[in-house]
């Protein structure tokens, strides 16, 4: 018996009807509205702010800047940074936060930001990182524009392998800054009251617990009397992992005047100010032997953090998971080197589902893998095949320190080869090259590392990354379990419930899935970087397995044998030797709340917690094949067939995993072919909107053709991996892949527009 399938999301019945709750729908009582002023340069000296007039505005009760905020003027960020919460003296990007109005409601406090005077002295600007590590470069930071070097992999091994290589092909690629783009922007509504001495904090978050610790470190509130409430949230994609100043604003004004305040971002502000993603500038190197070996891959990164460390990953990888570089080969030897830079751009970074830069990773090795196929003349599968790791090598130690769990890779390409029909393809491409058509087929099989992590090497701001589960069966036998992650639309709700009801053969609606009020659930760290199911879903497993194990003692009571007599079979616990005679978990659960005489040491009811420490990440992966066709006349890239073949061991909702990964390969269209953040060289932003910051829309996308193999995660109590970011991270190198392949070029930098790719065909 098995709860797992394609069960209707429960959250729909709410959110398909509108009747979903998110935080701008929500109204207090006396509630005031705030709005930030930021800045319109890059960087600046602020001379000086005048808000007299402001606060002379009929509706308006405040206006913070940094000296009214005192010891809340700066905040501590994801990677151990200080980031302004508003300027003091110098602005370092275009859109931070200078000033903060609040008003009657949301029009008078924009109106009254124009009326705040605000003396900028310009100063130069540097938006390119490597021009930022330039030794005569404009510093942004005090310090100056180096934030950190790390490297990974074996330096010395690598070079050996690289000196006596056969073959060695270089590349330099630009991953570009993108967005996530939430269509919910970010934004809270804060209420401190002053009685009880009690802060809540409804929120846009992505992780409750993890800002409620935060929020006691900028405002010095005890953590106990502070409540983040994430309520339903209109997509995350890592965006709404970050702490934002306009929160510690709103909570400051809240403070202040003693009434809730709400501050709401617009689209503008979403897209210039908060947590991009990627910008990374990479040269990579692949050694081979003649014969199609590859031996070795090396890479230099140059990683652009913005004004502020603001990235939200472990501690102990200032670069993310990148150093999971070497993908799905086999290599002897690996490198990889990356310096991040300040600049004068918005902060944050990581997000738009990138498993904590693994899809800046994932696209360096498979478009090196191209590379290296161009190179020798032999087919990119062929390459693959004969270098992937092989089913019998996991659980496999990579030559940078990690060990993937489980997989079958070559299962995986071979069922995307056959989705495909690839050879018919590449008969296909033969005739139309002969017409003069160009048409590309690009492939990626990409290895995921999600789970974050085991506490012996992950933290984030010093906190271990375990997440927890608590279930409390009710006498009646219906179940709620509380978890410590928060959905952003990846339909917790319902897989949470299945995994409770599948340990305790219980009818899904009849579990009830709490999540995103930290009042009333357990501590963990949040959801990104996919580790939702891969953390607190193993911690809901084993903390059902504990209501399980408590009723199997319940359960001997009531039959009146030995608790060794009975077994679980079907969704109940029964007599080993005759399977009449036994008890379902609600009827358990309704005698551990009676009156039975319970055994010694046994408490009443069936409650039961757990907190996850993984012992590893788990390793989902996958084979994708895009065919493209390009307009020879007007470069447009058409994105004609994609098949998608991803493997997350155990599927707990088919239907769900489906669309998380149709989700990211629309993710990956938008990377690929239309999205990126530019600025001028003032340093001004040049996508502020979205009809500047182009996001793929139904014109774009084909159907999705997908498949699956299923290789359960051997140390996931219930076999499965993440999924959630592993079509964004497999997809983009597909796409260029394709693009390359179209047009017989070593390499097209992202997003392929057709003025680059009409470059690339001259
Ligand atoms: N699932 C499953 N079987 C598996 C693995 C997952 O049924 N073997 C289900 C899970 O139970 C969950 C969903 O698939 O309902 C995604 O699970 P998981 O891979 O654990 O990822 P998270 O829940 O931790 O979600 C985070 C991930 C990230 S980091 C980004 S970024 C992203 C993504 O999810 N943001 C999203 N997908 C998103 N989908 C939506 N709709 N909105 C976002 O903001
Ligand atoms: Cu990197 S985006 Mo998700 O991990 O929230």
């Amino acid at each position: 018996m098995t709860a797992f399938g394609s069960v209707r999301r429960k959250e729909d019945a709410r959110l398909i009807r509108g009747q979903g709750r998110f935080v701008d729908d929500m109204e207090l009582p006396g509630m005031l509205h705030g709005a930030v002023l930021r800045s319109p340069y890059a960087h600046a000296e602020v001379v000086s702010i005048d808000a007299t007039a402001a606060l002379q505005h009929p509706k308006v009760h405040a206006v913070l800047t940094a000296s009214e905020l005192g010891d809340m003027a700066w905040m501590p960020t994801l990677s151990a940074d200080t980031q302004a919460v508003l300027a003091g003296d110098r602005v370092l990007f275009q859109g931070q936060e200078v000033a903060f109005v609040v008003a009657d409601d949301r029009y008078s406090a924009r109106d009254a930001l124009e009326l705040i005077e605000v003396e900028y002295e310009p100063l130069p600007v540097v938006t390119d990182a490597r021009a930022a590590l330039l030794d005569d470069a404009t510093p942004v930071r005090d310090a100056g524009n180096h934030v950190f070097d790390w490297e990974a992999g074996d330096p010395d091994a690598t070079a050996r392998v690289f000196a006596n290589a056969e073959v060695v092909v270089e590349q330099d690629m630009v991953f570009p800054r993108s967005h996530p783009a939430p269509m919910e922007t970010c934004g809270a509504i804060a209420s401190f009251d002053r009685v009880e001495g009690k802060l809540t904090l409804w929120c846009t978050t992505q992780a409750p617990h993890a800002h409620r610790t935060m929020y006691a470190l900028i405002t010095g509130l005890p953590e106990h009397r502070i409540r983040v409430v994430s309520p339903d949230v209109g997509g995350g994609f890592g965006n709404k992992v970050p702490v934002y100043p306009g929160y510690v604003c709103a909570i400051a004004a809240s403070m202040q005047l003693g009434v809730p305040v709400k501050w709401v971002e617009d689209r503008s502000e979403n897209l210039m100010s908060t947590g991009f993603a990627r910008d990374y500038a990479m040269r990579g190197r692949i050694a081979a032997s003649a014969d199609g070996r590859i031996r070795g891959i090396a890479v230099d990164v140059i990683a652009d953090h913005g004004a502020f460390n603001a990235t939200a990953q472990p501690t102990r990888y200032p670069a993310g998971f990148f150093s999971v570089f070497t993908g799905s080969y086999d290599v002897e030897a690996a490198h990889c080197r990356v310096t991040g830079a300040f600049t004068n751009k918005a902060p944050g970074g990581v997000a738009y589902a990138c498993s904590f830069r693994i899809a800046e990773a994932v696209y360096l090795v498979e478009r090196l893998v191209d590379c290296l196929a161009r190179e020798l003349g032999v087919d990119p599968v062929a390459l693959r095949l004969q270098n992937l790791i092989r089913a019998d090598q996991f659980p496999y130690a990579s030559k940078t320190g990690w060990v993937y769990d489980s997989g079958d890779y070559e299962a995986a390409l071979i069922e995307a080869l056959r989705i495909a029909d690839y050879d018919a393809l590449r008969a296909e491409q033969a005739e139309k090259r002969a017409r003069g058509e160009l048409m590309g087929i690009g492939l990626s099989f990409f290895t995921e590392a999600v789970g974050a992590g085991p506490r012996k090497h992950m933290d984030m701001l010093g906190l271990a990354m375990n997440d927890g589960a608590a279930i409390r069966m009710s006498p009646t036998g219906t179940a709620q379990v509380a978890i410590s992650v928060q959905s952003q639309g990846q339909g917790h709700e319902t897989t949470f419930a299945q995994i409770v009801a599948h340990e305790l053969g219980l009818e899904v609606d009849d579990v009830e899935v709490l999540h995103g009020d930290t009042d009333n659930t357990p501590y963990g760290l949040g959801t990104y970087g996919s580790r939702s199911t891969p953390v607190s879903g193993a911690a809901t497993a084993i903390a059902a397995r504990k209501v399980r194990d408590r009723a199997r003692l319940v359960a001997a009571a009531m039959l009146e044998v030995a608790p060794e007599d009975l077994v679980w079979r079907e969704g109940r616990w029964s007599v080993a030797g005759d399977p009449s005679v036994g008890a379902t978990i609600p009827e358990i659960a309704r005698a551990a709340r009676g009156t039975l005489d319970l055994p010694p040491g046994v408490e009443t009811g069936l409650d039961a917690e757990a907190v996850y420490d993984p012992p590893n990440l788990t390793f989902p992966f996958g084979a994708y094949v895009c065919v493209v066709d390009i307009d020879p006349g007007t470069a447009v890239v058409k994105v004609r067939r994609f098949i998608a073949v991803d493997d997350c061991g155990v599927r707990i909702n088919p239907a769900i995993v489906e669309g998380q990964i149709h989700g990211g390969l629309t993710d990956g269209i938008g990377m690929a072919l239309m999205e990126t953040i530019a600025f001028d060289e003032d340093g001004n932003c040049l996508a502020g909107s979205l009809m500047d910051y182009l996001i793929p829309t139904a014109v774009e996308v084909p159907d999705w053709e997908t498949g699956m193999t299923v290789t359960p995660s051997p140390h996931h109590p219930i076999g499965a991996k993440g999924i959630g970011e592993s079509a964004t991270v497999g997809s983009p190198p597909a796409i260029v892949n394709a693009i390359c392949d179209a047009l017989g070029v070593a390499h097209v930098d992202m997003p392929c527009t057709p003025s680059r790719v009409w470059e690339a065909m001259q």
